[in-house]
């Protein structure tokens, strides 16, 4: 423990400091200091991490007053607090958006170009952050973009892993993973704050005990304990002086090692106890949209959720000591995913156990604080722990879920009586030879509010998966449609259509994003047009440089550029796009390229490491692409490119250079999406299923500029009764070439049966993702999508529209509609 200081006001003047200059001069000045006294680095310095430390050191200076101040504000105001509970925050990099929103972009570049440098080239250096899967990981990160934009008091809370989302080659067709140790070279940004640290409990046992007056308690002892150490990085709202906290957990041991097993020679052993306790933050689990009951991963969902809590808490005793009769009033929090649900039952514990409190107060608090978000319908990703491993590695927890089913069960059966088969269905544990926590319900028991992430989505929660809980605590759900932040995917990715847009309509759409709307009379003019068509050429100059780089295929910036980029899976149906393509091979091979749309089709993602099926979509598209390129008949006409290591930095250069936006999931699988959405911000059309957040895209821009196919998810449903995928295949020619040119063996000549698994897949009538029976109207689609290109007016006018639509997928719109409806937090402005 760090020794307190003896002062009565000990750190007041210290932490007086006059403000910082935000022009040229001062941050040239900083950057020089930072390099050359603090760096120690001089004139033979030739690498560019000691320029971007240098920048972001005089950063970080100018970011931490405001976060004083911030602080001060909500510690004035008495602030009713959000905590933003997440197993993910897929940040991306930091450099630009800093910038951005302290309003310092300009100034940087002067001040950088005087010392001779690029900021281009450092904004390059800084490594992403990729401490999330996908969707639900970047999602939290646009979150707190646009809670610290709309001076909410909202922080935080995750996982500094050591190893983040892998980083992804592809060889010979198929990809490899490598770890990806992202803080290597180390990361300015954050702030260790060891005067914080939390003691976490695992294993061992209760023991019970009375106290003076003769009440039992409960405590957790003979447990094997691992300190949490916060690891903080400041979040800047968009010129508003506001920085609000995320604060990363990392693991460390209680005890450094064991000096007498390292005397006597034992190495291994007298560290393995060190290495236990830090390898609990050492890697992110790569898995989206799914689970595996794995140990670690239970402890990583621990560890998060008891230290952001025993921090919260002794914040909280700091001001009103034992007093939690107003603790519900000024707190809540936001659990993103059932990941971080056992802050449900740890809540109850540090309540009761540590503090004293009665059950009844304790769940009073419990279940006037927590808040859950779901993420997806997917039943395999609905998160369920073997009661005999929670039960070893958190034996207390597992109690107070005991104590919590049984109450809950009493209200159940209270409210449908003898209805027995509802009893096991609704129970906080599932029987069966190996009986499972099962931890969406634990956190809809424990919630206030339940929501989805899209309309349909919500829905679907209300009468499917969630049904029973919708009929008992219908008042609890509610919808929350995703965002994105358009500070991060307009202002800072897309330059170019930011100065076009600034000149057209101001600024105001930076904070207000339904300005946008007034971008739709433009789109009649011709010389508004010309203009915008050329903002996105250049765009895709530059997603074409990244192509041929990381790709080695040329891509033509006057052809369709067609994308795809998200996790590879199965429901997303990359499978039907890679279909679609070999449909454009087999035309062009067959002579048909009259009225012909030239295409370059662009797909990227990252697949779990033990999907098999997904890592097989991965080769087909390898290899249907080395077809392709290599063709002299076909590769003018038509290209392919499998994108390595897609990640947010990539997705910064590739949404303003898209065309056309593939959204093409199975109905009633893809909870929302938010790729969908930057690129609709960014001026592409969709070409989509009506899934998840589609549905709310297509009503916002009308259906003349969306290209719609397939099945609706009621349809689908009843499409997967007397399912026929070889009838399909038979009755279409158009699908038949295709299948024939695959079960030829024509894209894996040199590896037969390579395929096979895909080509049983689609023919299998057992096909939940309904490829073949999807396909027709996909292609259908697809031509009209390439007929519309080929007339460029019309195609620009599309764009335009799209832009000036996406209002409604603001973050700072889904924040503001958590916060009425759920957080209920007053603004708070730091003072200028
Ligand atoms: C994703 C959903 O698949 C996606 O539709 C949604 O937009 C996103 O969450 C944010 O809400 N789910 C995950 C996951 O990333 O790991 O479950």
């Amino acid at each position: 423990p760090l020794k307190p200081l003896r002062a009565s006001k000990p750190t007041a003047e210290l932490s007086e400091l006059p403000p910082l200059g935000m022009d040229a001069d001062a941050l040239a000045l900083d950057i020089r200091r930072y390099f050359g006294t603090f760096l120690g680095r001089d004139k033979y310095c030739r690498s560019s991490h000691y320029p971007y430390q240098a920048l972001v050191l005089a950063l970080r200076d100018r970011l931490m007053e405001r976060w004083r101040q911030t602080r001060y504000a909500y510690e004035e105001a008495g602030a009713r607090h959000a905590y933003y509970m997440s197993l993910e925050f897929l940040m991306g990099r930091t450099l630009g958006n800093a910038l951005l929103n302290l309003g310092l972009d300009a100034a940087a570049e002067a001040a950088l170009h005087r010392l001779g440098l690029d900021l281009e080239e450092l904004i390059d250096v800084e490594h992403d952050a990729g401490l999330g899967n996908g969707g639900l990981g970047r999602l939290a990160a646009c979150f707190l973009d646009s809670c610290a934009t709309l001076q909410l008091p909202v922080m935080g809370y995750g996982i500094r892993y050591e190893y983040g989302m892998f980083r992804q080659y592809i060889e010979s067709g198929r990809q490899v993973e490598e770890p990806d140790h992202w803080l290597r070279d180390g990361n300015p940004w954050e702030l260790e704050r060891p005067e914080h640290t939390r003691r976490i409990h695992y294993y061992g046992r209760t023991e019970f005990y009375k106290d003076a007056r003769g009440r039992q308690h409960a405590r957790w002892v003979d447990s094997h304990d691992v300190l949490a150490v916060p690891f903080d990085t400041p979040i800047p709202g968009y010129r508003n002086g506001t920085v609000n906290v995320l604060r990363l957990w990392s693991a460390a041991a209680t005890d450094e090692f064991d000096l007498g097993e390292f005397n006597a020679g034992s190495y291994t052993e007298s560290v393995a106890a060190k290495n236990a306790a830090e390898n609990i933050t050492m890697v992110l689990y790569p898995n989206d949209a799914s689970e595996n009951g794995k140990e670690l991963r239970l402890k990583q969902q621990y560890f998060l959720a008891s230290a952001s809590l025993q921090d919260v808490l002794e914040r909280w005793e700091l001001r009103h000591g034992n007093d939690f009769s107003a603790f519900a009033d000024k707190n809540c929090f936001q659990l993103n995913d059932t990941h971080p649900t056992c802050a449900v039952p740890e809540l109850m514990r540090l309540l009761i156990d540590e503090h004293s409190l009665e059950w009844d107060a304790a769940w009073a608090i419990v279940s006037r604080t927590m808040a859950y978000t779901n993420h997806t319908l997917l039943p395999e990703a609905l998160e369920k722990w073997p009661v005999r491993l929670f039960g070893l590695l958190l034996p207390r927890l597992l109690e107070i879920i005991y104590e919590i089913n049984a109450r809950f069960l009493i209200a159940v059966a209270r409210r449908w009586p003898g209805d027995s088969e509802r009893l096991a269905r609704m129970s906080l544990i599932e029987e069966g030879p190996e009986p499972q926590v099962r931890m969406a319900y634990l956190a809809i028991v424990g919630s206030f509010s339940v929501n989805g992430v899209a309309e349909l989505h919500s829905d679907l929660l209300q009468q499917g998966l969630f049904r029973d809980f919708f009929e008992l605590w219908p008042e609890k759900f509610n919808n929350k449609t995703n965002g994105v932040t358009q500070r991060r995917w307009i202002a800072a990715a897309n330059p170019g259509m930011a100065r076009l847009v600034n000149a057209t309509i101001g600024e105001r759409w930076i904070t207000r994003l339904d300005d946008l709307r007034g971008l739709a009379r433009h789109a009649d003019d011709a010389a508004f047009r010309s203009r915008w068509h050329e903002v996105k050429r250049a765009n895709k100059v530059r997603l074409a440089e990244m192509v041929r780089r990381d790709c080695g295929v040329d891509f033509d910036p006057d052809a369709l550029f067609d994308v795809q980029v998200k996790r590879i899976h199965e429901y997303k149906r990359q499978l039907l796009n890679v279909l679609h393509v070999i449909h454009l091979y087999a035309r062009l091979k067959d002579g048909e390229e009259s009225e012909w749309t030239r295409r370059c089709v662009l797909i990227g993602g990252k697949a779990a490491p033990g999907y098999f099926m997904a890592k097989r979509i991965i080769s087909l598209i390898c290899r249907v692409a080395e077809a392709v390129n290599e063709d002299e008949e076909v590769r003018d006409w038509l290209k392919l490119a499998f994108l390595p290591n897609y990640r947010v930095s990539a997705m910064e250069v590739i949404a303003p250079g898209t065309d056309l936006s593939e959204q093409i999931s199975t109905a009633g699988k893809e909870a929302s999406g938010t790729g969908n959405m930057k690129f609709m911000m960014n001026g592409a059309a969709t070409i989509g299923t009506l899934d998840g957040a589609n549905i709310e895209i297509r009503e916002e821009v009308g259906d003349e500029n969306f290209f719609l196919f397939g099945l609706t998810a009621e349809e689908v449903e009843a499409a997967r009764r007397g399912y026929d995928p070889n009838a399909l295949i038979a009755a279409d020619p158009d699908l038949a070439r295709v299948m024939a040119l695959l079960e030829s063996g024509h894209f894996n000549q040199f590896e037969p049966g390579l395929f096979d698994p895909i080509v049983q897949a689609i023919r299998s009538p057992h096909d939940p993702w309904l490829v073949a029976a999807d396909f027709r109207s996909y292609v259908d689609a697809q031509e009209r999508a390439a007929v519309a290109y080929r007339d460029r007016e019309r195609w620009t006018r599309m764009s335009i529209l799209n832009t000036a639509a996406s209002g409604k997928f603001s973050t700072d719109r889904t924040m503001a509609e958590y916060n009425a409806e759920i957080w209920q937090l007053a603004p708070v402005a730091p003072k200028a």
